[in-house]
């Protein structure tokens, strides 16, 4: 292998050298812990090393680094005590997810070191979405971010790739080429040549680097992210290398033909470097042998802290507290000059308000900008807060939730606009895999809402129709509102946004245009997961949320006999569980009322809620009014049958007369 040593200072040769020689010792000792059952997995690196190490060390300390689960290096450069790191492989309580995820999964804003989820692509939209809020901020600073050539194959890259181009995000996307992706060789992965060819589609330079080549690693980054930082653009990598161990230990190597291995282990990073350096004299064996055993030193003192620290223990209180970062709202109350305006207004209005208070705030999504949104609540907003913080993005639901995430991370707020509620599945990933779990996992908060214009009876079909709340309420960590009202609406959203913690943010459309209120002038917002008791009675209790508290109305007007008990939740994530059990105690039945289907449903969780809390207090089987059990219909008469409000009258009858 050829080195070009004169592109180094000789300090340099030798800190590279020392550089990678540390990853490589705390593998080799942890592939005998791993051995003794001291350590429960590990992705080995070895034969990887320059790229984790040249990468981190053309970065700034202050420049944000996302590696993936062979990039020991990245850890060692930014100098994370290895202890830390050995508590954190070690599920003790003092590693960086406290017992709650493994190995790299963490992230640290101590070192700048943002981690990886397993699902691998999404960190590459968190990096645009660091590099954008730097961006906003004039910063001239890099983001790098790293992924395996399987990694390549999924939407999240050529998303992240695609966003990162087209806003000119300076964003370093690493792409490690190293043969296999799990037993899956390249050909059996992609049909380009190199993945460096994929740059010129996306608009980016490219280039390829001999992975194993420190000093071209080192010197070609170098300059690479000098002009970068000059000129803000992002630049796509292919190193090419070779991943020499098992997918990971238990795994093996069968599938990889001998001659192939034997090829990269004579093309070993660290050893034809070191013969390279006692060739050119700048090192001597002694000193090699001394590096070594100073390295070694220091892993062993630092798993003697590791292993002396106490087995993790933590209460239920603990664990519980964590799945949200603990916020308390200012009280900001409704003002006495209001105005008789349409829920989508409402929300209008709102969003305004927020852009005027944060001005960390950007608002993100397909066509909102001069358009001003399919549902025209960003008209004009381009004019008032600028196109930088009203941000019309490619169609890539998933990249754009993931750069949210990652202007969270790097001190902003995101607003993500659905189009519809309907195409969040497209972003579905990075939402209950990343914001959902970050806070838990590494206390990493998610400030993020997604404005989600959803629901029924507006003739739109199964794919722009559906109230699809459930795919969340099921998932820890993620708040859900969804109001039915336009003060409310008001007051929510100012809330979801001043809250740090992910928010699920439901605006039915059919309400959008057709309800009006009174409504606050002022800046105004309301504690989120409390519901809101909207009548008073003693027959039944009826609880609901969204646009079915508006057929729940219009039913009572008709039934005028019957003295229910109204509770309009307005927020499903956290529910007012009291205020639920509270008004079923005073009545002794309750009928759920959703747009909804059934199964799985917010109100079978409400109903199991009952069964469980009040039992001795109800007179009668819980019951519940949803949709049919199959997908949105378009046609009039198929929807109103597919609607529950057509059942309503009845059921609310039934359960009074039982
Ligand atoms: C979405 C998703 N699909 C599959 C997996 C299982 N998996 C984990 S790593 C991996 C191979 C990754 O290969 P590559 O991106 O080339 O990185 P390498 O492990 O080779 O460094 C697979 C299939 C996963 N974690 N996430």
């Amino acid at each position: 292998m050829n080195f070009q040593l004169d592109l180094l200072s000789p300090e340099k040769a030798i800190e590279l050298y020392k550089a990678m020689l540390k990853p490589r010792l705390i593998e080799t000792k942890m592939l005998t812990l791993l051995r003794q059952g001291k350590i429960s997995k590990w992705f080995s690196g070895i034969g990887q090393e320059a790229i984790a190490v040249g990468v981190t060390q053309v970065l700034n300390q202050d420049e944000y680094i996302l590696p993936m689960h062979r990039n020991l290096g990245v850890f060692t450069e930014r100098k994370i005590p290895l202890y830390r790191l050995f508590e954190q492989w070690q599920g003790k309580a003092n590693g960086f997810t406290k017992g709650r995820d493994r190995s790299f999964h963490f992230g640290t804003q101590e070192f700048k070191i943002i981690g990886m989820i397993s699902h691998l692509g999404p960190q590459l939209g968190v990096a645009d979405g660091i590099a954008l809020a730097h961006k906003l901020r004039e910063k001239n600073k890099i983001t790098a971010v790293f992924t395996g050539e399987g990694g390549t194959s999924e939407g999240d890259f050529h998303e992240a790739l695609n966003v990162a181009s087209v806003w000119s995000l300076p964003v370093l996307f690493c792409v490690e080429n190293n043969g296999y992706g799990l037993s899956t060789p390249t050909e059996e992965q992609f049909k380009c040549e190199h993945i460096a060819d994929r740059g010129q589609a996306y608009g980016m330079e490219a280039h390829i680097i001999d992975g194993n080549n420190i000093v071209e690693v080192y010197t070609k980054l170098n300059e690479i992210a000098t002009s970068m930082r000059e000129n803000q653009r992002p630049v796509l990598i292919e190193f090419k290398t070779f991943r020499r161990r098992g997918h990971e230990e238990a795994s093996g190597t069968k599938y990889v033909p001998d001659d192939l291995m034997a090829y990269w282990k004579s093309k070993d990073p660290i050893d034809n470097y070191e013969e390279a350096l006692i060739k050119a004299n700048l090192l001597t064996p002694k000193q090699k042998q001394e590096f070594s055993t100073k390295i070694i030193k220091e892993i062993t003192e630092h798993l003697d802290i590791a292993f002396k620290a106490p087995a993790i223990s933590s209460s239920v209180e603990d664990e519980l507290a964590d799945v949200y970062k603990s916020f308390s709202l200012e009280p900001s109350p409704k003002s006495e000059v209001t105005t008789h305006i349409r829920f989508v207004d409402a929300i209008r209005n709102s969003l305004q308000q927020s852009m005027q208070k944060f001005d960390n705030l950007v608002i993100m999504g397909q066509d909102v900008a001069e358009y001003g949104g399919v549902f025209k609540i960003t008209e004009g907003f381009v004019e008032q807060f600028g196109k930088e913080r009203v941000r019309n993005t490619p169609i890539c639901e998933s990249a754009i939730v993931s750069a949210a995430m990652g202007l969270s991370i790097n001190g902003m707020k995101a607003v993500v606009e659905m189009q519809f509620a309907d195409f969040v599945s497209s972003g579905f990933n990075p939402i209950v895999n990343y914001l959902a779990k970050v806070h838990y996992r590494w206390n990493q908060h998610a400030d993020v809402v997604v404005r989600m214009p959803c629901g029924a009876g507006v003739g739109a079909g199964p794919f722009h129709s559906q109230t699809n709340e459930a795919w969340f309420t099921k998932t820890p960590g993620l708040k859900v509102v969804y109001p039915a009202f336009p003060e409310d609406a008001k007051a929510l959203l100012a809330a979801s946004i001043e809250d740090p913690n992910p928010v699920l943010f439901f605006e039915h459309k059919a309400l959008y245009r057709s309800v009006r209120g009174d409504v606050s002038e002022n800046y105004t917002t309301l504690p989120l997961g409390k519901a809101n008791h909207l009548k008073e009675g003693h027959q039944i209790s009826i609880i609901s949320f969204g646009a079915a508290v508006h057929w729940v109305l219009e039913s009572l007007e008709e039934l005028d006999h019957v003295e229910a008990d109204v509770l309009d939740l307005r927020t499903l994530a956290p529910l007012d569980e009291e205020a639920i059990i509270n008004s079923v105690k005073k009545t002794g039945k309750l009928l759920i009322v959703q747009e909804d289907t059934s199964f799985g449903g917010v109100a079978s969780d409400i109903s199991a809620l009952i069964s469980d809390q009040c039992f001795e207090y109800l007179d009668g089987p819980i019951k519940i009014v949803s949709s049919l059990p199959t997908p949105v219909p378009f046609a009039q008469a198929l929807e109103t049958q597919f609607l529950g409000k057509s059942r309503l009258n009845k059921s609310i009858e039934d359960l009074v007369n039982y």
